[in-house]
Protein backbone atom coordinates (compact mmCIF):
# COMPACT_ATOMS: atom_id res chain seq x y z
CA UNK A 1 0.00 0.00 0.00
CA UNK A 2 1.73 3.50 -1.31
CA UNK A 3 2.96 5.53 2.21
CA UNK A 4 0.47 8.04 1.79
CA UNK A 5 2.72 10.21 3.97
CA UNK A 6 6.01 8.43 3.03
CA UNK A 7 8.93 10.95 1.34
CA UNK A 8 8.45 12.70 -2.15
CA UNK A 9 10.71 10.86 -4.40
CA UNK A 10 11.82 12.06 -7.80
CA UNK A 11 9.56 11.03 -10.18
CA UNK A 12 11.76 8.30 -11.83
CA UNK A 13 13.09 6.79 -8.72
CA UNK A 14 9.59 6.23 -7.21
CA UNK A 15 8.42 2.53 -7.20
CA UNK A 16 5.39 2.61 -4.99
CA UNK A 17 2.25 0.65 -4.82
CA UNK A 18 -0.36 1.88 -6.76
CA UNK A 19 -3.98 2.54 -4.98
CA UNK A 20 -6.46 1.46 -7.87
CA UNK A 21 -9.03 3.92 -8.48
CA UNK A 22 -12.52 3.22 -7.00
CA UNK A 23 -15.59 5.13 -7.41
CA UNK A 24 -19.28 4.59 -5.91
CA UNK A 25 -19.72 2.43 -9.70
CA UNK A 26 -16.68 1.28 -9.92
CA UNK A 27 -14.22 -1.54 -7.56
CA UNK A 28 -11.02 -2.43 -8.43
CA UNK A 29 -9.06 -5.57 -7.83
CA UNK A 30 -5.90 -6.56 -8.91
CA UNK A 31 -5.67 -9.82 -10.75
CA UNK A 32 -3.32 -12.21 -13.10
CA UNK A 33 -4.58 -12.45 -16.33
CA UNK A 34 -4.60 -16.11 -18.11
CA UNK A 35 -3.54 -15.37 -21.96
CA UNK A 36 -6.18 -15.56 -24.03
CA UNK A 37 -6.08 -17.10 -27.71
CA UNK A 38 -5.45 -14.65 -29.95
CA UNK A 39 -9.13 -13.36 -31.85
CA UNK A 40 -11.14 -15.15 -29.17
CA UNK A 41 -14.71 -15.22 -29.48
CA UNK A 42 -17.17 -15.24 -26.80
CA UNK A 43 -16.82 -17.49 -24.43
CA UNK A 44 -19.62 -18.95 -22.83
CA UNK A 45 -19.84 -19.61 -19.03
CA UNK A 46 -17.80 -22.24 -17.54
CA UNK A 47 -20.21 -25.10 -17.99
CA UNK A 48 -22.06 -26.17 -14.82
CA UNK A 49 -22.89 -23.08 -13.08
CA UNK A 50 -25.36 -24.60 -10.71
CA UNK A 51 -29.16 -22.46 -11.17
CA UNK A 52 -30.58 -21.67 -7.07
CA UNK A 53 -33.59 -20.59 -6.33
CA UNK A 54 -33.30 -17.11 -5.15
CA UNK A 55 -34.39 -15.19 -2.31
CA UNK A 56 -35.99 -12.03 -3.59
CA UNK A 57 -34.27 -8.76 -3.61
CA UNK A 58 -35.94 -5.79 -1.21
CA UNK A 59 -37.94 -3.49 -3.27
CA UNK A 60 -36.77 0.21 -2.99
CA UNK A 61 -40.04 1.43 -1.76
CA UNK A 62 -38.21 5.34 -3.00
CA UNK A 63 -38.24 3.74 -6.19
CA UNK A 64 -42.03 3.03 -5.83
CA UNK A 65 -42.75 6.40 -4.40
CA UNK A 66 -40.93 8.09 -7.10
CA UNK A 67 -43.06 5.89 -9.37
CA UNK A 68 -46.30 7.57 -7.56
CA UNK A 69 -44.96 11.16 -8.07
CA UNK A 70 -44.30 10.89 -11.52
CA UNK A 71 -48.54 9.73 -11.61
CA UNK A 72 -49.20 12.65 -9.57
CA UNK A 73 -47.40 14.65 -11.84
CA UNK A 74 -48.50 13.35 -15.14
CA UNK A 75 -52.44 13.71 -12.86
CA UNK A 76 -51.51 17.25 -12.19
CA UNK A 77 -50.74 17.56 -16.04
CA UNK A 78 -53.59 16.24 -17.24
CA UNK A 79 -57.28 18.17 -15.51
CA UNK A 80 -56.58 16.34 -12.27
CA UNK A 81 -57.13 12.55 -12.96
CA UNK A 82 -55.63 9.37 -15.17
CA UNK A 83 -59.01 7.92 -16.06
CA UNK A 84 -60.10 6.11 -18.74
CA UNK A 85 -60.46 7.88 -21.50
CA UNK A 86 -58.73 11.33 -20.09
CA UNK A 87 -55.23 12.35 -21.54
CA UNK A 88 -53.70 11.36 -18.19
CA UNK A 89 -54.35 7.66 -18.42
CA UNK A 90 -52.52 6.99 -21.49
CA UNK A 91 -50.04 9.36 -20.36
CA UNK A 92 -49.63 6.60 -17.48
CA UNK A 93 -49.48 4.21 -19.52
CA UNK A 94 -46.80 5.67 -21.39
CA UNK A 95 -44.80 6.40 -18.71
CA UNK A 96 -44.78 2.94 -17.45
CA UNK A 97 -44.22 1.76 -21.25
CA UNK A 98 -41.13 3.57 -21.47
CA UNK A 99 -39.48 2.55 -17.96
CA UNK A 100 -40.54 -1.44 -18.65
CA UNK A 101 -38.59 -0.81 -22.84
CA UNK A 102 -36.09 0.66 -21.46
CA UNK A 103 -35.53 -2.39 -18.74
CA UNK A 104 -35.90 -4.87 -21.31
CA UNK A 105 -38.94 -5.75 -21.01
CA UNK A 106 -41.35 -7.10 -24.43
CA UNK A 107 -44.41 -4.80 -23.90
CA UNK A 108 -47.54 -4.69 -26.00
CA UNK A 109 -50.27 -2.52 -25.93
CA UNK A 110 -53.73 -3.85 -26.14
CA UNK A 111 -56.76 -1.47 -27.08
CA UNK A 112 -59.98 -1.71 -26.76
CA UNK A 113 -63.08 0.74 -26.37
CA UNK A 114 -65.73 1.46 -23.13
CA UNK A 115 -68.13 4.25 -23.40
CA UNK A 116 -66.99 5.41 -26.48
CA UNK A 117 -63.40 6.09 -25.11
CA UNK A 118 -60.47 4.27 -26.42
CA UNK A 119 -58.61 1.99 -23.28
CA UNK A 120 -55.51 0.39 -22.92
CA UNK A 121 -54.24 -2.32 -21.35
CA UNK A 122 -49.99 -2.89 -21.19
CA UNK A 123 -48.81 -6.27 -21.18
CA UNK A 124 -45.09 -6.66 -20.30
CA UNK A 125 -43.22 -10.43 -20.66
CA UNK A 126 -39.75 -10.96 -19.28
CA UNK A 127 -38.07 -12.88 -21.81
CA UNK A 128 -37.29 -16.38 -20.90
CA UNK A 129 -38.36 -18.81 -18.63
CA UNK A 130 -41.08 -21.80 -19.36
CA UNK A 131 -43.86 -20.15 -21.43
CA UNK A 132 -45.95 -23.29 -20.87
CA UNK A 133 -45.92 -21.94 -17.07
CA UNK A 134 -46.53 -18.37 -16.60
CA UNK A 135 -46.67 -16.21 -13.40
CA UNK A 136 -49.18 -13.19 -13.74
CA UNK A 137 -48.59 -10.22 -11.73
CA UNK A 138 -51.62 -7.11 -12.56
CA UNK A 139 -52.65 -3.75 -11.72
CA UNK A 140 -55.18 -1.31 -12.83
CA UNK A 141 -53.57 1.39 -13.72
CA UNK A 142 -56.74 3.64 -13.97
CA UNK A 143 -58.35 6.52 -11.42
CA UNK A 144 -61.81 7.56 -11.13
CA UNK A 145 -62.37 10.99 -12.90
CA UNK A 146 -62.05 12.64 -9.33
CA UNK A 147 -58.57 12.15 -8.69
CA UNK A 148 -54.99 11.19 -9.27
CA UNK A 149 -55.85 7.94 -7.65
CA UNK A 150 -52.39 7.17 -5.85
CA UNK A 151 -53.42 4.97 -3.65
CA UNK A 152 -56.33 3.67 -6.06
CA UNK A 153 -54.42 2.12 -7.80
CA UNK A 154 -51.12 4.29 -8.62
CA UNK A 155 -50.07 2.00 -5.34
CA UNK A 156 -50.37 -1.43 -6.87
CA UNK A 157 -49.23 -0.09 -10.33
CA UNK A 158 -46.14 1.25 -8.82
CA UNK A 159 -45.30 -1.58 -6.79
CA UNK A 160 -45.33 -4.35 -9.43
CA UNK A 161 -43.51 -1.95 -11.85
CA UNK A 162 -40.69 -1.97 -9.36
CA UNK A 163 -41.15 -5.35 -9.15
CA UNK A 164 -40.91 -5.45 -12.90
CA UNK A 165 -37.74 -3.28 -12.83
CA UNK A 166 -35.84 -5.19 -10.17
CA UNK A 167 -35.82 -8.65 -12.17
CA UNK A 168 -34.33 -6.50 -14.69
CA UNK A 169 -32.04 -5.38 -12.89
CA UNK A 170 -31.07 -8.26 -10.56
CA UNK A 171 -30.39 -10.21 -14.26
CA UNK A 172 -33.51 -12.33 -12.68
CA UNK A 173 -33.45 -15.58 -14.38
CA UNK A 174 -36.93 -17.45 -13.48
CA UNK A 175 -37.65 -21.04 -13.98
CA UNK A 176 -40.98 -19.79 -15.43
CA UNK A 177 -42.14 -17.31 -17.41
CA UNK A 178 -42.99 -13.63 -15.97
CA UNK A 179 -45.77 -11.38 -16.82
CA UNK A 180 -46.88 -8.07 -15.66
CA UNK A 181 -50.08 -6.16 -16.74
CA UNK A 182 -51.48 -2.52 -16.27
CA UNK A 183 -55.10 -2.62 -16.56
CA UNK A 184 -57.34 -0.17 -18.34
CA UNK A 185 -60.56 0.82 -17.23
CA UNK A 186 -60.96 -1.04 -13.95
CA UNK A 187 -63.20 1.27 -12.81
CA UNK A 188 -65.64 1.25 -15.14
CA UNK A 189 -66.01 -2.42 -14.14
CA UNK A 190 -63.06 -4.20 -15.08
CA UNK A 191 -63.32 -3.80 -18.47
CA UNK A 192 -59.59 -3.64 -19.62
CA UNK A 193 -59.16 -7.20 -17.47
CA UNK A 194 -62.44 -8.51 -18.70
CA UNK A 195 -61.54 -7.66 -22.11
CA UNK A 196 -57.86 -9.23 -21.84
CA UNK A 197 -59.19 -12.43 -20.53
CA UNK A 198 -62.07 -12.77 -22.96
CA UNK A 199 -59.66 -12.82 -26.02
CA UNK A 200 -57.08 -14.93 -24.37
CA UNK A 201 -57.40 -18.75 -26.13
CA UNK A 202 -58.08 -21.12 -23.93
CA UNK A 203 -54.68 -22.47 -24.03
CA UNK A 204 -52.78 -19.56 -23.34
CA UNK A 205 -55.09 -18.85 -20.24
CA UNK A 206 -54.49 -22.70 -19.30
CA UNK A 207 -50.58 -21.77 -19.42
CA UNK A 208 -50.83 -19.32 -16.34
CA UNK A 209 -50.00 -20.84 -13.35
CA UNK A 210 -50.94 -18.17 -11.01
CA UNK A 211 -52.50 -14.30 -11.19
CA UNK A 212 -51.41 -12.16 -9.06
CA UNK A 213 -53.82 -8.81 -8.37
CA UNK A 214 -52.98 -5.51 -6.49
CA UNK A 215 -55.20 -3.25 -6.11
CA UNK A 216 -54.39 -0.42 -3.41
CA UNK A 217 -51.38 -1.34 -1.15
CA UNK A 218 -50.83 2.07 0.21
CA UNK A 219 -53.73 2.94 2.30
CA UNK A 220 -53.05 5.84 4.48
CA UNK A 221 -54.42 3.59 7.91
CA UNK A 222 -53.83 0.77 6.58
CA UNK A 223 -54.70 -2.82 7.08
CA UNK A 224 -52.74 -6.10 5.11
CA UNK A 225 -55.39 -8.25 3.81
CA UNK A 226 -54.85 -11.44 1.89
CA UNK A 227 -56.94 -12.54 -1.33
CA UNK A 228 -58.38 -16.15 0.07
CA UNK A 229 -59.66 -17.64 -3.35
CA UNK A 230 -56.46 -20.20 -3.50
CA UNK A 231 -55.03 -21.52 -0.43
CA UNK A 232 -51.47 -22.10 -1.72
CA UNK A 233 -51.59 -18.34 -3.13
CA UNK A 234 -52.60 -17.02 -0.08
CA UNK A 235 -49.86 -19.01 1.97
CA UNK A 236 -47.25 -17.58 -0.29
CA UNK A 237 -48.23 -14.45 1.30
CA UNK A 238 -49.20 -15.24 4.88
CA UNK A 239 -46.04 -17.33 5.06
CA UNK A 240 -44.17 -14.03 3.77
CA UNK A 241 -46.12 -11.52 6.31
CA UNK A 242 -46.03 -14.20 9.37
CA UNK A 243 -42.08 -14.23 8.63
CA UNK A 244 -41.81 -10.03 9.27
CA UNK A 245 -44.81 -10.58 12.27
CA UNK A 246 -47.29 -8.63 10.47
CA UNK A 247 -50.58 -10.63 11.22
CA UNK A 248 -52.47 -10.61 8.39
CA UNK A 249 -56.48 -11.49 7.38
CA UNK A 250 -57.81 -12.70 4.77
CA UNK A 251 -59.86 -10.49 2.18
CA UNK A 252 -63.60 -10.46 2.58
CA UNK A 253 -64.44 -7.70 0.74
CA UNK A 254 -63.39 -8.05 -2.73
CA UNK A 255 -64.67 -10.78 -4.58
CA UNK A 256 -65.50 -9.71 -7.75
CA UNK A 257 -64.21 -6.37 -6.94
CA UNK A 258 -60.80 -6.12 -8.99
CA UNK A 259 -59.20 -7.45 -11.94
CA UNK A 260 -58.55 -10.82 -10.42
CA UNK A 261 -62.46 -12.13 -10.85
CA UNK A 262 -62.13 -12.38 -14.27
CA UNK A 263 -59.15 -14.30 -14.31
CA UNK A 264 -60.97 -16.92 -11.65
CA UNK A 265 -64.28 -16.80 -13.54
CA UNK A 266 -61.79 -18.18 -16.64
CA UNK A 267 -60.70 -21.03 -13.55
CA UNK A 268 -57.03 -19.61 -13.01
CA UNK A 269 -55.91 -19.45 -9.55
CA UNK A 270 -55.48 -16.05 -8.30
CA UNK A 271 -54.19 -14.42 -5.39
CA UNK A 272 -52.92 -10.51 -3.72
CA UNK A 273 -52.79 -8.28 -1.50
CA UNK A 274 -54.92 -5.36 -0.30
CA UNK A 275 -54.34 -2.51 2.04
CA UNK A 276 -58.19 -1.30 2.69
CA UNK A 277 -60.46 1.10 1.40
CA UNK A 278 -63.96 2.86 2.53
CA UNK A 279 -64.49 0.28 4.55
CA UNK A 280 -63.47 1.42 8.91
CA UNK A 281 -61.22 -0.11 10.86
CA UNK A 282 -62.08 -2.11 14.11
CA UNK A 283 -60.36 -1.62 17.64
CA UNK A 284 -59.07 -5.15 17.06
CA UNK A 285 -57.56 -4.65 13.47
CA UNK A 286 -56.07 -0.92 14.86
CA UNK A 287 -54.68 -2.68 18.26
CA UNK A 288 -52.43 -5.27 15.85
CA UNK A 289 -52.00 -3.11 12.63
CA UNK A 290 -52.04 0.41 14.68
CA UNK A 291 -53.55 3.30 12.98
CA UNK A 292 -57.26 4.70 13.91
CA UNK A 293 -59.83 2.56 14.74
CA UNK A 294 -63.15 3.84 13.84
CA UNK A 295 -61.99 5.66 10.41
CA UNK A 296 -61.63 4.40 7.05
CA UNK A 297 -58.55 2.43 5.88
CA UNK A 298 -58.47 4.99 3.05
CA UNK A 299 -60.85 8.10 3.75
CA UNK A 300 -59.59 8.90 0.40
CA UNK A 301 -61.54 6.18 -1.30
CA UNK A 302 -62.08 7.73 -4.95
CA UNK A 303 -62.22 11.19 -4.01
CA UNK A 304 -59.61 14.38 -4.62
CA UNK A 305 -57.58 13.61 -1.81
CA UNK A 306 -56.49 10.39 -3.40
CA UNK A 307 -52.52 11.95 -3.96
CA UNK A 308 -49.11 11.30 -3.42
CA UNK A 309 -50.20 12.19 0.30
CA UNK A 310 -52.22 9.70 1.02
CA UNK A 311 -49.90 6.64 1.10
CA UNK A 312 -48.34 5.01 4.09
CA UNK A 313 -45.10 4.23 3.08
CA UNK A 314 -44.53 1.09 5.35
CA UNK A 315 -47.88 -0.63 4.02
CA UNK A 316 -46.52 0.56 0.30
CA UNK A 317 -42.46 -0.89 1.37
CA UNK A 318 -43.88 -3.84 3.10
CA UNK A 319 -46.52 -5.03 0.45
CA UNK A 320 -44.11 -4.13 -2.22
CA UNK A 321 -41.43 -6.61 -1.06
CA UNK A 322 -44.00 -9.15 -0.18
CA UNK A 323 -44.88 -9.31 -4.25
CA UNK A 324 -41.20 -9.88 -5.01
CA UNK A 325 -41.50 -12.69 -2.64
CA UNK A 326 -44.63 -13.99 -4.25
CA UNK A 327 -43.20 -13.90 -8.08
CA UNK A 328 -39.98 -15.20 -6.84
CA UNK A 329 -40.97 -17.89 -4.99
CA UNK A 330 -43.43 -18.97 -7.72
CA UNK A 331 -40.94 -18.80 -10.89
CA UNK A 332 -38.51 -20.88 -9.20
CA UNK A 333 -35.56 -19.08 -11.00
CA UNK A 334 -32.10 -17.94 -9.72
CA UNK A 335 -30.05 -15.18 -9.75
CA UNK A 336 -27.28 -16.03 -12.36
CA UNK A 337 -26.52 -13.34 -14.32
CA UNK A 338 -28.13 -12.68 -17.29
CA UNK A 339 -25.36 -13.16 -19.51
CA UNK A 340 -25.19 -16.67 -17.09
CA UNK A 341 -21.58 -15.66 -16.69
CA UNK A 342 -20.72 -15.06 -20.38
CA UNK A 343 -17.11 -13.55 -21.50
CA UNK A 344 -16.59 -10.78 -24.44
CA UNK A 345 -13.09 -9.96 -24.52
CA UNK A 346 -10.49 -8.51 -26.95
CA UNK A 347 -7.42 -9.57 -28.04
CA UNK A 348 -6.49 -7.10 -30.30
CA UNK A 349 -3.34 -4.70 -29.43
CA UNK A 350 -3.66 -1.21 -29.11
CA UNK A 351 -0.57 1.25 -29.03
CA UNK A 352 -1.29 4.11 -26.68
CA UNK A 353 0.36 7.76 -27.55
CA UNK A 354 2.66 8.61 -25.10
CA UNK A 355 0.50 12.16 -24.02
CA UNK A 356 -1.69 11.53 -26.45
CA UNK A 357 -5.62 11.14 -27.84
CA UNK A 358 -7.16 8.66 -25.95
CA UNK A 359 -7.64 4.60 -27.96
CA UNK A 360 -10.07 3.13 -27.50
CA UNK A 361 -10.61 -1.01 -28.17
CA UNK A 362 -13.90 -2.48 -28.99
CA UNK A 363 -16.06 -5.48 -27.89
CA UNK A 364 -19.40 -5.99 -29.50
CA UNK A 365 -21.84 -8.01 -26.97
CA UNK A 366 -24.60 -9.84 -28.51
CA UNK A 367 -27.22 -12.62 -26.89
CA UNK A 368 -27.29 -11.33 -23.10
CA UNK A 369 -30.62 -10.59 -22.38
CA UNK A 370 -31.98 -7.31 -20.81
CA UNK A 371 -29.71 -4.96 -19.03
CA UNK A 372 -26.28 -5.28 -17.90
CA UNK A 373 -25.99 -6.32 -14.12
CA UNK A 374 -25.42 -4.32 -11.76
CA UNK A 375 -21.78 -5.95 -10.90
CA UNK A 376 -20.24 -6.13 -14.45
CA UNK A 377 -16.93 -7.51 -14.25
CA UNK A 378 -14.44 -5.63 -16.60
CA UNK A 379 -10.50 -7.43 -16.96
CA UNK A 380 -8.13 -5.15 -18.49
CA UNK A 381 -4.52 -5.96 -19.16
CA UNK A 382 -2.52 -2.86 -20.12
CA UNK A 383 1.12 -2.60 -20.50
CA UNK A 384 2.60 0.32 -19.72
CA UNK A 385 6.01 1.64 -17.76
CA UNK A 386 4.44 4.09 -15.50
CA UNK A 387 0.70 3.28 -15.17
CA UNK A 388 0.34 6.69 -13.09
CA UNK A 389 0.34 8.66 -16.63
CA UNK A 390 -2.78 6.52 -17.57
CA UNK A 391 -6.87 7.28 -17.66
CA UNK A 392 -8.81 4.54 -18.30
CA UNK A 393 -12.81 4.66 -18.54
CA UNK A 394 -15.03 1.71 -19.64
CA UNK A 395 -17.93 3.16 -22.43
CA UNK A 396 -21.45 1.50 -22.58
CA UNK A 397 -23.56 1.13 -25.60
CA UNK A 398 -25.00 4.45 -24.54
CA UNK A 399 -22.10 6.30 -24.81
CA UNK A 400 -22.21 6.44 -21.26
CA UNK A 401 -18.26 6.51 -19.45
CA UNK A 402 -17.63 4.74 -16.34
CA UNK A 403 -14.13 5.84 -14.56
CA UNK A 404 -11.96 2.32 -13.87
CA UNK A 405 -8.95 4.37 -12.97
CA UNK A 406 -7.56 7.70 -12.75
CA UNK A 407 -3.82 9.29 -13.48
CA UNK A 408 -2.09 9.30 -10.59
CA UNK A 409 1.38 11.54 -10.64
CA UNK A 410 3.16 9.35 -7.74
CA UNK A 411 1.92 6.09 -9.52
CA UNK A 412 4.88 4.84 -10.93
CA UNK A 413 4.21 1.13 -11.37
CA UNK A 414 3.87 -0.38 -14.61
CA UNK A 415 1.29 -2.24 -16.12
CA UNK A 416 -2.67 -1.92 -15.28
CA UNK A 417 -3.67 -5.67 -14.79
CA UNK A 418 -7.26 -5.51 -12.51
CA UNK A 419 -10.70 -6.62 -12.28
CA UNK A 420 -13.25 -3.68 -11.95
CA UNK A 421 -16.64 -4.25 -11.38
CA UNK A 422 -19.09 -1.83 -12.50
CA UNK A 423 -22.81 -0.84 -11.87
CA UNK A 424 -23.89 -0.90 -15.79
CA UNK A 425 -27.75 -1.86 -15.10
CA UNK A 426 -28.50 1.12 -17.05
CA UNK A 427 -27.18 -0.05 -19.90
CA UNK A 428 -28.99 -2.77 -22.28
CA UNK A 429 -26.21 -5.69 -22.28
CA UNK A 430 -26.26 -5.83 -26.70
CA UNK A 431 -24.59 -3.30 -28.13
CA UNK A 432 -20.55 -2.09 -28.60
CA UNK A 433 -18.61 -1.46 -25.00
CA UNK A 434 -15.11 0.24 -25.44
CA UNK A 435 -12.17 0.75 -23.53
CA UNK A 436 -10.75 3.96 -23.52
CA UNK A 437 -7.40 4.47 -22.18
CA UNK A 438 -5.22 7.85 -22.51
CA UNK A 439 -1.68 8.45 -21.61
CA UNK A 440 -1.70 11.99 -20.15
CA UNK A 441 2.13 12.47 -18.95
CA UNK A 442 5.18 12.44 -21.39
CA UNK A 443 8.43 10.26 -21.57
CA UNK A 444 6.62 6.38 -21.09
CA UNK A 445 4.43 4.14 -23.68
CA UNK A 446 2.36 1.16 -23.29
CA UNK A 447 -0.41 -0.51 -24.76
CA UNK A 448 -3.73 -2.62 -24.26
CA UNK A 449 -2.72 -6.16 -24.31
CA UNK A 450 -6.24 -7.06 -24.00
CA UNK A 451 -10.11 -7.07 -22.32
CA UNK A 452 -12.79 -8.60 -21.37
CA UNK A 453 -16.61 -8.26 -19.83
CA UNK A 454 -18.02 -10.78 -17.68
CA UNK A 455 -21.71 -10.83 -17.07
N1 LIG B 1 -62.84 -2.06 -6.37
C1 LIG B 1 -61.51 -1.53 -6.12
C2 LIG B 1 -61.24 -1.29 -4.67
C3 LIG B 1 -61.58 -2.43 -3.80
C4 LIG B 1 -62.58 -2.45 -2.93
N2 LIG B 1 -62.56 -3.66 -2.29
C5 LIG B 1 -61.57 -4.39 -2.76
C6 LIG B 1 -61.11 -5.66 -2.45
C7 LIG B 1 -60.06 -6.18 -3.14
C8 LIG B 1 -59.42 -5.43 -4.15
C9 LIG B 1 -59.89 -4.14 -4.45
C10 LIG B 1 -60.95 -3.65 -3.75
C11 LIG B 1 -61.35 -0.21 -6.84
O1 LIG B 1 -62.07 0.73 -6.53
O2 LIG B 1 -60.45 -0.10 -7.67
ZN1 LIG C 1 -61.23 2.29 -7.30
ZN1 LIG D 1 -58.63 0.01 -7.48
Amino acid sequence: MRDLNGPTLPRRSRRTAALLTTGAAVTATLLGVSSVPANAAPTAAAAGRSARTAAAPDISVANVKAHLAQLQSIANANGGNRAHGRSGYKASIDYVKGKLDAAGFTTTVQQFTSNGATGYNLIADWPGGDAGHVVFAGSHLDSVSRGAGINDNGSGSAGILEVALTVAKQGYKPDKHLRFAWWGAEELGLVGSQNYVRQLPAAERQKIDAYLNFDMIGSPNPGYFVYDDDPQLEGVFKDYFAGKNIPTEIETEGDGRSDHAPFKNAGVRVGGLFSGADYTKSASQAAKWGGTAGQPFDRCYHSSCDTTANINDTALDNNSDAIAHAVWTLSGGSTTPPGGGKVFESTSALDIPDAGAAVESPVTVGGVTGNAPSALKVGVDIRHSYRGDLVVDLVGPSGKTYRLKDASSNDSAADVVATYTVNASGEHADGTWKLRVQDVAAQDTGRINGWKLTF
